[in-house]
């Protein structure tokens, strides 16, 4: 650890040296492990996603068919394109799309079906210096259109030195500017290994907001189990940030009284299933055993120490891949297909797919240029009976899928030049 600290005292904001802690972090970790095969570092995931960013084929210009199982031929139509490492979007009553661009920190608008030159001004500042860090999701407060809610990275200092941590800021929307900007909530602890924070309004007007960051390859995997931090948890929150007094670990629990349920590696996407009710989220294993969970309140989801993934470099996360008083996933990903956003589709326009689970892939199987969207069919009873991947042929990482208010399938890719896409029946 002693190493660890040295190169965190030289660090300033330098990718480079950032890189290297994450480095000598992970020869630790492989130290320690009695099974450590060929090493895959933090620094060699780096390198492939940069050899992944330089090979994409560029973002579609022009409407193209794809075909389905269920559905023959579904049109393809790019709304916009441009779009740098776009994170999330969200639809406002006047028919703008809001999109988030995770390391320019903008929010962009896509309105009449144009993307704008402008974005939107007033933004808070976000931290995005290393891979992963920044902008990420924006959500609309169901009651008032006007008001958006926005995580990030942002950069702290913690006992003397630069750190990171996750934040939820509110902000009043009018006229392409941000007013009012608050900052409502920041995560406890540290976002030393940079996590992901996905949003979602219930129901019941409450915020859920996923904190992700508990890699066990950069030594952060226990904080999912650590009940004095918010990473590696899912929150529910007021739409103030505060904890709504009906949490699970509100009065005096073992956990901090945001937090909704435990035991998570990282989670990028969050969804209401229309005929259940239930709340599912998408989470990321390594190598693997990436999950979708049906998520319940005060309940412990098992990483890291019930994983059906194995590390990057080829051991298994866990002794077993589960343990009874773990709640198990509903989907489970082998190989890994890295998912990001989920949705279930239950709009008229594709009637074939009522009731799919429609995932984001930003790659699979840990091979750069295969993502795509996925699409999972239940029978009556709920239960998994077809998987189809769509969308191969773009290459391209999908990181946010949604149903837009008109009944389509909205579909962003995550890359350099990313797209806002839509999927439309062939009439
Ligand atoms: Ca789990």
């Amino acid at each position: 650890m002693r190493t660890t600290q040295a190169i965190r005292k030289l660090r300033a904001g330098s990718l480079l040296l950032i890189m290297a802690v994450v480095l000598v972090q992970c020869q630790e970790e492989q130290v320690e492990s009695s099974t450590a095969g060929i090493a895959q570092t933090a620094l060699e995931q780096e390198q492939a996603q940069e050899a992944e960013q330089s090979s994409v084929p560029p973002s579609p210009t022009e409407p193209f068919l794809i075909n389905t199982f269920e559905i023959d031929q579904v049109r393809v139509v790019p709304i916009a394109t441009g779009l740098a490492n776009p994170w999330g979007m969200a639809f406002r009553d006047n028919g703008d799309i809001l999109i988030t661009e995770r390391y320019t920190g903008k929010l962009r608008v896509v309105r009449d079906g144009k993307l704008l030159d402008s974005d939107i001004s007033g933004m808070p500042e976000v931290y995005s210096e290393v891979f992963r860090a920044g902008l990420m999701a924006v959500a609309i407060h169901p009651g008032d259109d006007q008001i958006i809610y926005l995580t990030r990275t942002k950069a702290i200092m913690h006992e003397g030195e630069p750190n990171q941590a996750v934040s939820l800021v509110r902000a009043r929307l009018v006229e392409d500017r941000l007013t009012d900007v608050q900052e409502i909530f920041v995560a406890k602890g540290v976002d030393s290994a940079i996590a992901a924070s996905a949003l979602l309004f219930t129901a019941d007007g409450k915020l859920m907001m996923s904190v992700g960051g508990a890699y066990v390859f950069a030594n952060t995997g226990e904080l999912a189990q650590d009940p004095a931090v918010h990473y590696g948890k899912l929150l529910r929150l007021n739409d103030d940030g505060s904890a709504p007094s009906d949490n699970p670990f509100v009065d005096g629990g073992e956990f901090l009284p945001e937090v909704y349920s435990v035991g998570h590696r990282n989670q990028l996407g969050l969804a209401i299933h229309p005929q259940t009710g239930e709340l599912w989220a998408s989470e990321n294993g390594p190598q693997g055993g990436d999950e979708a969970n049906i998520v319940q309140a005060g309940k412990n989801y098992g990483w890291p120490y019930a994983s059906y993934s194995r590390q990057y470099r080829g051991d298994w996360v866990s002794q077993t891949p589960w343990l009874a008083e773990y709640e198990s996933p509903a989907v489970v990903w082998w190989p890994s297909i890295a998912p990001a956003a989920l949705t279930f589709y239950s709009g008229e326009q594709f009637p074939e797919w009522q009731g799919n689970l429609f995932v984001g892939s930003m790659m699979e199987g840990r091979i750069p240029g295969t993502g795509h969207l996925e699409r999972i069919v239940f029978n009556s009873r709920g239960q998994e009976i077809r998987r189809e991947g769509l969308l191969k042929e773009l290459k391209h990482r999908v990181r946010d899928v949604q149903q837009g208010p008109d009944g389509y399938l909205y579909i962003l890719t995550d890359e350099e030049d990313g797209a806002l896409l839509r999927l439309e029946p062939l009439i």
